[in-house]
């Protein structure tokens, strides 16, 4: 006779309508005893409910978005361990909103002649508490037993607050390689900050979904420690605060983003021309080709909306932005800064000009704070007023994509009858490769080449 029973929410610290946030399994599935039933989320902690015994499920009681205390129903199982706890006492209460209620006689599998349904809690019914809604340090309530990881998070699954797992997302480090060094084996942010310090110092690579592969990661030799010393006369320098913030920053970004970089040539003779009679007309402002290529880069961010988004912190979803705020990477005697240019699309050449002069001389003046840095939507780094020919910029997270611009110059062009001289620009567009298709890159490169080339459809 098949023998159905009960699994419900177990004791989760007096704690009343905590949302169920992933349902792990479905009618028909075979669980073991202790896999993880569903995902409970406080405003604090996540919880996996394990399976109190092993079966067959029949029956699934509540759904994603379903909110559930102690002793709600989850689902029917038709145990096949002969050894499964006692059934409990019924005290439950049942899932709140469209969860059905806790079936006084829930409809047996048409296999089950006569079946008696009991009541199973989970194991961690009657002693575990939300570990998360403690503060960080705090000591489990008297009259229950401290908190043991193993205890609340069965199994593998990793036992952090919601805060700390949504930092690791953002950091894209997979909290399954975390070692905890809390309570309980709790991870706490510093974990993962040191995680990914050792992993990038050890060389870790990026794995699908973006997070950081652990034991080594690529398997690279580990930096080489050299006594200079011993070669010649050499100085120490210490790296500037900002070189250290941006140096990691473009580590994670390098590490973790498959780059991609198209090159294009944009015909800027016109628009050379153009910027100067400007310039003429403006003397007492400077007007570079930066705020054309700002220009051109808001039309093809909004002509391109994937480039003007970002992902998520899971990595599953794209934001897709409806404002145009573009970060210029500015070279300072410190360091490397992107302040921020916002709402790029409603000003005018001479309004971006003059922001970009004043931007510049206060990251230069270390006059620039985090809100200057913030916000932005694309970036774009130019190299143009010093040389070069391409280089591949590094997109600067989390946005997908980044221009480079190097040095325009006058080259021969083939018109189909004759070469003629005409300014050549440069670009480099480096991409999130997770984002966006080359054939999409190609087309945005080629828009803003044609944006450049005709001054009318840039002025637009
Ligand atoms: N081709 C040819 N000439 C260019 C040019 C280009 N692509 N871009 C700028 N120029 C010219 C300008 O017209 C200007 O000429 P004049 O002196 O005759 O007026 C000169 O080069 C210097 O320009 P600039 O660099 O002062 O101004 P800008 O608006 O082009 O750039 C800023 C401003 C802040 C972006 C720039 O000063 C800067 O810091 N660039 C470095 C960015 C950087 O380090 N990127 C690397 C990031 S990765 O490490």
């Amino acid at each position: 006779m098949a023998d159905l029973k009960e699994a419900r929410v177990p004791d989760i610290g007096g704690h009343s309508d905590v949302p169920v946030i992933e349902v792990l399994i479905k009618p028909g599935d075979t669980v073991e005893k202790d896999q993880s039933l569903i995902t409970l989320e406080s405003d604090k902690a996540t919880m996996e409910v394990p399976a109190p015994f092993a079966g067959v499920v029949k029956e699934l009681k509540l759904k994603v978005g379903d909110e559930v205390s102690e002793g709600a129903l989850i689902a029917i199982i038709e145990a096949s361990d002969a050894a499964a706890p006692a059934p409990a006492k019924a005290e439950a209460p049942a899932a709140k909103a469209p969860a059905p209620t806790p079936a006084p006689a829930p409809a047996p599998s048409p296999a089950a002649a006569a079946p008696q349904v009991k009541e199973e809690p989970a194991p961690i019914g009657g002693r575990g508490v939300l570990p998360g809604n403690a503060p960080e340090g705090d000591v489990a309530p008297q009259a229950r037993p401290p908190l043991d990881a193993k205890l609340v998070m069965p199994g593998d699954a990793p036992y952090a607050t919601p805060a700390v797992r949504a930092f690791a997302r953002e950091l894209g480090v997979d909290v399954r390689q975390v070692k905890g060094s809390g309570r309980s084996g709790r991870i706490v942010r510093e974990d993962i900050t040191a995680y990914v310090k050792h992993a990038l110092a050890s060389g870790a690579r990026p794995v699908e979904g973006g997070t950081v592969a652990a034991g080594g990661g690529l398997n690279l030799l580990p930096w080489p420690k050299v006594d200079f010393a011993k070669f010649g006369e050499v100085e120490e320098k210490p790296l500037t605060r900002i070189q250290k913030i941006s140096g990691a920053n473009l580590a994670r970004n390098w590490a973790m983003i498959p780059h991609v970089t198209q090159h294009e040539d944009a015909d800027i003779t016109e628009l050379e021309a153009f910027r100067k009679k400007l310039g003429e007309e403006n003397k007492d402002l400077k007007i570079t080709p930066l705020v054309f290529q700002i220009k051109a880069v808001v039309a093809a961010l909004k002509k391109f909306p994937q480039f003007n988004a970002s992902l998520d912190a899971t990595g599953e979803k794209l934001i897709l932005k409806k404002y145009f705020h573009v970060g210029i990477a500015v070279d300072t005697p410190d360091g490397l800064v992107v302040p921020v240019i916002r709402d790029c699309d409603k000003k005018g050449l001479l309004d971006l000009a003059t922001e970009l002069g004043e931007i510049s001389k206060k990251a230069r003046d270390k006059k620039l704070g985090p809100n200057d840095m913030s916000g932005g939507c694309f970036s774009i780094s130019s190299l143009g007023g010093i040389g070069g020919t391409a280089f591949t910029p590094i997109v600067n997270a989390p946005e997908v994509a980044i221009l480079g611009v190097s040095k325009a110059q006058t080259k021969p062009v083939w018109n189909g009858k004759e070469f003629v001289p005409r300014l050549i620009l440069p670009l480099s567009l480096s991409y999130d490769h997770r984002v966006i298709d080359g054939a999409l890159a190609a087309r945005f490169a080629s828009f803003l080449a044609t944006q450049l080339g005709d001054i009318r459809r840039l002025l637009l």
